[in-house]
């Protein structure tokens, strides 16, 4: 099987409109990297992704960690521009009626964002508050749970994973999870869990594999996805290296490799 039957495959077993835009970002990018644009600025920001748009499928923000030099509404731009869904990893974690307000005041992530990271340690009713923030803005939205993840002692992956993949698969919102991409292992027994309808994305993801700054840990992006990912998410490996487009390039050739590996496994 090719690579790109593979990943039909994963878009007929998707049923959320944005779990559907992710995968058909992959077949049309050819590339199943998020890029994790953890630059200073939104102009950086948006000069990496003139850079290496080709071969991204998707754009994942921390909105609170830039430089105002430039006005957000200029990275929706660029996005949009590009075809590229937008995921705001905010990591949501109160309760459902602070969520909901945190998604419509403050950066209207509502508004913007196609899909957002979120916590499962309040319960499920955080699930209900995003999701009628973006029914209040008039979008499509898919929450992703954080299941594992890819930080050294962290308690997600020791206490929650199940509890979570739990939680999430009774929610039609819930278009997957976080998992943790420098364990292929972990990734298995992930995907185990989950089953084939909702997405696994996992960050921790570096060509050299090894440790990265304050307890990250990471893996390659072929092996992530032939243990079970649909999509990378790769930010130092990129925005650091001398000639990002190139290293972008590369991180999207090993993901197709991962599908044809897993696919022949
Ligand atoms: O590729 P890096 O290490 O430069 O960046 C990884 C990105 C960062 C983290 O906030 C995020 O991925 N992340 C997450 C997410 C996406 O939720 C979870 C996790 O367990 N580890 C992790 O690094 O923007």
């Amino acid at each position: 099987m090719t690579w790109e039957k593979a990943v039909e495959a994963r878009r007929d077993e998707m049923s959320h409109p944005v779990g559907i835009r992710l995968i058909e970002s992959v077949l049309s990018k050819q590339s199943a990297v998020i890029l994790s644009g953890d630059v200073p600025s939104t102009k950086d920001l948006i000069y990496l992704i003139e850079q290496v748009h080709p071969w991204i499928a998707a754009v994942k923000t921390h909105v609170d960690c830039m430089d105002g030099d430039g006005e957000w509404s200029e990275v929706i731009a660029c996005c949009q521009e590009k075809g590229l869904p937008i995921m705001e990893d905010r990591k949501f974690a109160d309760i459902g009626a602070i969520s909901h307000h945190q998604m419509l005041k403050g950066w209207n992530i509502a508004g913007w964002a196609d899909a957002v990271t979120a916590h499962g340690i309040s319960g499920p009713d955080i699930i209900d508050g995003l999701q009628d923030a973006w029914t209040v803005a008039g979008r499509d939205g898919g929450v992703v749970l954080l299941a594992q993840m890819s930080s050294r002692g962290n308690l997600v992956e020791k206490r929650l994973t199940e509890p979570v993949v739990e939680m999430g698969s009774v929610h039609e919102s819930v278009i997957g999870y976080i998992g943790n991409g420098s364990d292929p292992q972990a990734i298995a027994r992930l995907r185990e869990i989950v089953g084939d309808s909702q997405l696994i994305l996992t960050p921790g993801i570096h060509p050299d594999g090894g440790d990265g700054k304050r307890g990250q840990r990471y893996g390659s992006p072929d092996a992530a996805i032939e243990a079970g990912a649909d999509m990378v998410i790769i930010g130092s490996a990129i925005y650091k290296d001398a000639q990002p487009a190139e290293m972008a390039k590369k991180c999207a050739a090993a993901t197709l490799n991962g599908f044809e590996r897993r696919a022949h496994g």
